[in-house]
């Protein structure tokens, strides 16, 4: 690749961990830098937060969840609070997206355009729910007056990944800040830049101090030390299903909080007899190749009929051959580098093993340029379902295509994974539809769809693809306890 990497406009104002209201250096002193995948350079070092640190944050949300202000505010002055979060991120649409481009990698467009307005959609959702979580009157076999109260759970730890870094922001903070928790963040090493910004726009909007705390650092210290904390009463984690069981044994031993999990997967993208090949390719390539292939439901096994698969594999190479791959900043440019060294080396393992379990490699296979973590979008046929490319989550530019002969035959190969984050199904047949949509055994399905993430639906898998559900209302439920009381409705003779 002969372009250099240009410098994005943008300033990096904040490193430092983020206790109490105020940016602070790690008690350890420590820092760790973030790298440009672009180039692999250094862009800031970032104070690392670890297990004593943990600590200093989760004692300050502990203390605002339990002093207050937050949870005892009134609803719409907390509503009033997110809404002008929500407005304050509008203002910073375009930094907070050059911010992540440069920390992630992401092509700009994607980020400024879909990415931070989609985030800003999540936070004016949550600021709705604000006011409208209650309880319920029941009804009792006697005199009394039975009623349900849902009340915030008290202090949240959220550890985040680095493949959606302000989305994963908003999938942890919204929920939790709307029923009334405090919450401590750790986002992933990778990528802390633009949750440190974020957190502190939401303080110029008024969030009392304690109430979100972020500490950037690492899993094996920082994230551990939150998931194993005594006074954190529940856990969201967003990551692999290896970590996840991690952070699950260390919730479970310390104080048994809650966990809803949301891991890896490993989705089948089915497309039918009756598709319109073009179309069907299209929306295939978008399912797989999104952010560098770093989807969590990434479509990552495309199932294709056998009267289609020869012309779709072909078709399915030109488009990836098509891709703009390069800089993330330049226009046009679709896909960017990966993460970081760990994931690029990881994808090309697994293009390897490809290749020597016999699949067909249409196109790419290799890395591009020489410098960052680029590599050309890949595509392999005739691809057997117990090859490594078939089973693994790869989490990178490689689509994999299988083919197959009928329904039975694809729901059950479809099934066969440990995985059940989603699936898209490619028909104009509302019987083959309806048949597939209810036998896949999954938490989303897409049919002519991909990548649909409104603020509205739950996401969230079956099987080892996670526990529980995040967005819509569904999502309340993480953050709430149910409290019934029961009233006698005169005084009892007792
Ligand atoms: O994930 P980790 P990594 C998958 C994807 C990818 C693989 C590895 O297949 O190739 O995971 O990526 C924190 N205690 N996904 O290593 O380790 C870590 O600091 C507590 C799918 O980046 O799961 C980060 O904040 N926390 C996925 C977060 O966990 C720990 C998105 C995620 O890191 C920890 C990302 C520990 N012992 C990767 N170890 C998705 N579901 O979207 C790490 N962490």
């Amino acid at each position: 690749m002969s372009e250099v990497p240009i410098k994005p406009s943008v300033e990096i104002k904040y490193t430092k961990l983020l206790i109490d209201g105020k940016f602070v250096d790690a008690a350890s002193g420590k820092t760790f830098q973030t790298l440009d995948p672009r180039t692999g350079e250094v862009i800031a070092n970032v104070a690392e937060g670890d297990a004593e640190d943990i600590n200093r944050a989760v004692a300050a949300a502990r203390k605002a969840f339990d002093e207050g202000p937050w949870p005892k505010m009134t609803a719409y002055a907390r509503q009033k609070i997110l809404l002008r979060f929500a407005d304050l991120l509008e203002q910073h649409n375009d930094e907070l997206a050059a911010l992540e481009v440069w920390d992630n990698g992401k092509p700009y467009e994607q980020a400024a355009t879909v990415e931070v307005p989609m985030l800003i959609r999540l936070m004016r959702y949550y600021a709705g729910w604000a006011d409208k979580i209650h309880g319920l009157t029941v009804p009792a076999d006697g005199p009394f007056h039975m009623q349900t109260l849902h009340e915030p759970i008290g202090v949240a730890g959220g550890i985040i990944p680095w493949n959606f870094p302000l989305l994963m922001f908003a999938w942890k903070v919204g929920p939790a800040l709307a029923c009334g928790n405090t919450l401590v963040l750790k986002p992933a090493e990778q990528t802390p830049l633009t949750a440190l910004f974020a957190a502190k726009l939401l303080h110029e909007a008024g969030l009392p101090p304690g109430v979100l705390n972020v500490i950037p650092g690492y899993g094996p210290t920082a994230g551990a030390a939150l998931a194993s904390h005594m006074d954190v009463d529940k856990l969201a984690f967003t990551g692999s299903t290896e970590t996840g069981k991690i952070v699950l044994e260390l919730a479970t031993k310390s104080n048994l909080k809650p966990v809803s999990l949301e891991l890896g997967g490993k989705s089948p993208f089915i497309v039918c007899e009756d598709a319109d090949i073009d179309k069907a390719v299209e929306l295939a390539h978008y399912a797989l190749f999104f952010n560098q292939g770093q989807c969590c439901c990434a479509g990552s096994r495309t199932f294709v009929h056998e009267s289609i698969y020869d012309k779709f594999v072909e078709k399915a190479k030109q488009r990836a051959l098509k891709r703009s791959v390069g800089d993330p900043f330049k226009e046009g440019i679709e896909q960017g580098p990966q993460i970081d060294t760990e994931q690029f080396n990881k994808i090309l393992k697994y293009i390897k093993s490809g290749v020597e379990s016999g699949a067909t490699l249409e196109s790419g296979g290799e890395r591009l340029g020489d410098k960052g973590y680029y590599i050309k979008p890949t595509v392999f046929s005739n691809v057997k379902d117990d090859m490594l490319i078939a089973k693994d989550e790869i989490f990178g530019p490689v689509q994999t295509i299988l083919k197959f002969k009928d329904l039975d035959e694809v729901i059950r190969r479809a099934n066969d994974t440990h995985y059940g984050l989603a699936a898209g199904i490619f028909s104009q047949n509302v019987d083959t539809i309806n048949t597939l949509t209810r036998a896949l055994r999954v938490g989303t399905v897409w049919v002519n769809c991909y990548n649909l993430y409104d603020a509205a639906i739950p996401f969230g898998g079956y099987k080892m693809s996670g526990h529980g559900r995040e967005k819509g209302e569904y999502s309340l439920e993480n953050y709430l306890q149910v409290k019934a009381v029961c009233t006698p409705l005169v005084n009892p003779a007792w």
